[in-house]
């Protein structure tokens, strides 16, 4: 096995460990933050991978209901697996605040979650969502009968232990079962520079070439996939246990396996050469921020996502370059960024503040931000994309 250095990022804070106003006094752990591809498994992966409790704790405070884009995407989701497998029970692993089975539950099916978060799993059980508040695993038995449908959407990618995680799949699935793993797709980070999606949560960044290789050490197969443009752009894969029916193999995977060959995901050059468009990047934003600021005029960041947070620190943005930040996840408002210790606001402070320019931090959301925020141009404001390149909008 050899290890190619993919990223560096120096060292970065927790992303979602963000701060109260009585902790500005108090010291902040940061963590050695860089990731490496495997040539022989092809998977990407944290050269320093914390433990999980550090990461995802009964704090953490990522709701995936405050997008309605997000929303959007899962009731759809929901609506097709019901149409394509019409499942019985329905057991999503990471379920989050019961973004997605709340429209599960809906329309009459059984459900319940894996959180080991209880912030979000709260909220889910307010939904009447029946949540296990826990990691899963190989080892967590699901009680008969077993999921015809298990979803782990947005978290393959959150484990330290992939291959324990995915054995515990084959280990809870029904015979005729059905999985689907959501995650975003290595390719697009690469090709779309989204260097700020690398962090502390993110143990593993993936191709559908090392997802396969990894469901197949556990007795799963991979029978179709399909390409998303959720959270700058994802892959949805469908796997089944081995000796199921459902072993087929639809034309879609051989797409994007050309798609990855093609993109030289399989060899180490491509690796090599993305550390040099970070620091790019790194520098142009920085250049927009301080020609902005040479001229008199103010920024505030719209969002406190966790890719923002590496975003800023690793350029070192702060109070030097913006006001504060807005959010409209109640849990984040009046809480600090780690790091750069900038003010979380409530929206509605940026319409007060009138900021000549608003640095999107979610980007994977901009059209949904922008939209939001199309009022800002009335009094002459601007937005500022940071990826792919940094672009100023007007
Ligand atoms: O994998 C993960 C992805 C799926 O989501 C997790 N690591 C956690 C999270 O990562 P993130 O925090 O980088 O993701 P988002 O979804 O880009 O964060 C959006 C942030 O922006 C949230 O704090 C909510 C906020 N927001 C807002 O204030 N107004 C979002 C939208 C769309 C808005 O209109």
């Amino acid at each position: 096995m050899s290890k190619v250095l993919f990223a560096n990022l120096g060292v970065q804070p927790i992303p979602n460990n963000f701060l109260s106003k009585e902790q500005l006094g108090d010291p902040e752990p940061f963590y050695p933050l860089s990731a490496s591809f495997d040539t022989e498994t092809f998977l990407v992966q944290l050269d320093y991978p914390l433990p999980r409790e550090v990461i995802f704790n009964a704090g953490y405070p990522y709701f995936s209901s405050q997008s309605t884009t997000f929303l959007a995407h899962a009731q759809t989701f929901a609506n097709e697996m019901i149409h394509r497998f019409n499942p019985k029970l329905v057991v999503e692993i990471g379920s989050n605040d019961g973004y997605l089975l709340q429209f599960f539950k809906r329309m009459g099916v059984r459900v319940f979650g894996y959180e080991p978060c209880l912030s979000v799993a709260a909220y889910a059980r307010n939904k009447g969502i029946t949540t296990i508040v826990d990691f899963f695993g190989s080892t967590k038995q699901i009680r008969e009968p077993k999921a015809d449908l298990m979803i782990a959407n947005n978290v393959l990618a959150h484990v330290p232990d992939i291959d324990d995680f995915v054995d515990g799949f084959r280990v809870a699935l029904a015979p005729e079962g059905v999985v689907t793993f959501e995650f975003p797709h290595l390719l697009n980070l690469i090709q779309q520079n989204q260097f700020d999606t690398i962090y502390h949560e993110h143990y593993s960044y993936l191709s559908l070439v090392a997802v396969t290789r990894v469901l197949d050490r556990h007795d799963l197969r991979v029978f179709d996939v399909e390409q998303l443009p959720v959270h700058g752009g994802s892959l949805r894969v469908f796997a089944c246990l081995k000796d199921s029916k459902r072993a087929t193999r639809y034309k879609n995977i051989t797409v994007v396996i050309g798609l990855e060959h093609d993109a030289g995901l399989y060899k180490p050059a491509v690796y090599e050469g993305f550390a040099k468009r970070v620091c790019q990047t790194k520098r142009r934003l920085l250049d927009a921020l301080i020609d902005i600021k040479a001229y008199g005029d103010t920024i505030v960041g719209y969002g406190a996502p966790a890719k923002g947070n590496t975003l800023l620190n690793y350029c070192g943005i702060g109070k030097d370059f913006l006001e504060f930040v807005v959010d409209t996840t109640p849990a984040k408002q009046g809480m600090y960024l780690p790091g750069s210790r900038l003010e979380i606001r409530r929206p509605l402070e940026l319409d007060k503040f009138k900021p000549d320019y608003v640095l999107i931090l979610p980007w994977n959301f901009k059209d949904e931000i922008m939209g939001k925020l199309d009022h800002i141009r009335n009094w002459g404001g601007k937005f500022i994309v940071p990826i792919p390149t940094p672009e100023i909008i007007k």
